[in-house]
């Protein structure tokens, strides 16, 4: 997608504060932080947003998880951690390209917003 922020991050045409990469996906630090730790983890791959996951595509979101376990671990987000999903424009999704927002670091309430 040529428009899409995230995949020109992908691509390396913006920059970013890389926290983990591999084939299938990429996590980076999140401009506008809402917790001491606030990382982005995006599929590779365009996928707009979870409303466009199928069978075909669901693995991507297992991996993801992994990676922010992984990642919450080496944080040591020990006392736990959010993922947050935004999907569509309801919910507030600004970047229309799957992403899941790791936050940890602070304790968080519920229900959100
Ligand atoms: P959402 O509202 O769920 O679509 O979250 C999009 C997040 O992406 C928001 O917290 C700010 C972040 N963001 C937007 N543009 C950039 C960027 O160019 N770089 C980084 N690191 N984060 C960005």
């Amino acid at each position: 997608m040529d428009d899409c922020i995230f995949c020109k991050i992908v691509k390396g045409e913006i920059p970013s504060n890389k926290a983990y990469e591999d084939d299938k996906v990429l996590a980076f630090y999140d401009l506008e932080p809402q917790a001491p730790v606030h990382i982005l983890i995006i599929p590779k791959e365009h996928i707009k947003s979870a409303a466009e996951i199928t069978e075909e595509n669901s693995a991507i979101v297992a991996h993801i998880f992994e990676v922010a376990a992984k990642l919450a671990k080496e944080k040591q987000l020990d006392g736990g951690f959010r993922i947050v999903n935004n999907a569509g424009d309801d919910a507030g999704q600004s970047v229309k390209h799957l992403h899941f927002h790791l936050l940890g670091g602070r304790t968080f309430g519920w229900p959100a917003g």
